[in-house]
């Protein structure tokens, strides 16, 4: 049998991996740019401490920056990377546009089994009705350290993205299984790894994971430095607007911005600015995290700039 292309991979697991997009010296450039943004560097982590987010001395290691490639010019270039961007149109077709929906990261992993969709219940809402629009969206993980200092690697549940008209016992049941251990994170950063028929990809320096936002993942425990950057793109319609939406107004906790202007001309004069964005005042069946949660996201968010 012959190797799937990108496009049928894409298609059918939900993810394509592709090894060392980011050159070496990018690699040394991002770790920098992250370590002086995040104000964490490698010393802050050790190996007992570091996966449940502590240095040595107690304090945080850990940070996260939603909308951080936007908000911070040094990672600008990532948005329109040569290689990334051949690749992402490989995929999805020639006339891609940026996503507003990025982040950054620095000993962070996102460790409970997610979507990143506006809607999380697989089977509920538009985002998975492709009767009138395909769902033709990417989000990419860029990541920066190697498995061995690490120990990290992302989980997806394959398939997991595909709409289906006949939902199936025990598709249901496995939706409902991993929900139950997402929930468990909260008792054991290791629970995730119980996922019987989970794909865990081990990361190395430049390696790049591009993903249909609706496919189940998870970051695994860390037991050391993490460096991790995620930009997004689609071709412009219906879901994508709603995906445009939901992280620019209705994750209101995730502190999304207006893009800098001159960021946008780039992205213009590259073809890769969407040429509308239709304001919905509301998304069926969009998730949003519980009120309690909402608050307190909001309040680390509120400033992105400290650590
Ligand atoms: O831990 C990771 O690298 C995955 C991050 C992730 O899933 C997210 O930010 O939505
Ligand atoms: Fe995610």
């Amino acid at each position: 049998m012959s190797t799937p292309t990108l496009q049928e991979q894409l298609k059918n697991q939900g993810f394509v991996v592709i090894r060392q997009l980011l050159s070496n010296q990018e690699v040394d450039f991002y770790v920098n740019k992250l370590e002086e943004r995040s104000g964490i560097t490698k010393e802050n982590f050790n190996a007992q401490g570091a996966g449940r987010g502590f240095d040595p001395k107690g304090r945080q290691a850990s940070w996260n920056l939603p909308d951080g490639v936007s908000k911070s010019p040094d990672f600008w270039p990532l948005i329109y990377h040569e290689r990334l961007i051949s690749t992402v149109r490989d995929l999805l077709g020639p006339d891609i546009r940026f996503l507003q929906h990025t982040d950054l990261h620095v000993g962070f992993s996102a460790v409970a089994w997610h979507r990143d969709s506006v809607n999380r219940k697989f089977g509920k809402g538009p985002d998975w009705d492709e009767s009138q629009a395909p769902y033709k969206m990417v989000r990419v993980g860029l990541y920066l350290q190697s498995h061995a200092e690490s120990s990290f690697k992302l989980g997806f549940i394959k398939g997991s993205h595909r709409p289906a008209t006949n939902i199936t016992l025990g598709r249901r049941l496995s939706e409902i299984q991993i929900t139950w251990m997402g929930a468990l994170s909260y008792l054991s950063p290791k629970a995730q790894l119980w996922a019987a028929n989970a794909a865990w990809i081990a990361t190395e320096p430049g390696d790049c994971i591009i993903f249909d936002p609706r496919t189940l993942h998870s970051g695994s425990y860390i037991t050391g430095p993490k460096y991790s950057m995620f930009v997004a793109y689609g071709i412009e319609n219906v879901h994508f607007y709603h995906h445009q939406n939901y992280y620019r107004h209705m994750r209101s906790e995730l502190n999304y911005g207006d893009l800098d202007p001159e960021l946008t001309q780039t992205l213009k004069a590259k073809g890769l600015y969407p040429d509308q964005f239709p304001v919905y005042a509301d998304i069926e069946g969009a998730w949003t995290p519980a009120p309690v949660l909402k608050s307190l996201l909001a309040k680390r968010f509120k400033d992105g700039s400290k650590a």
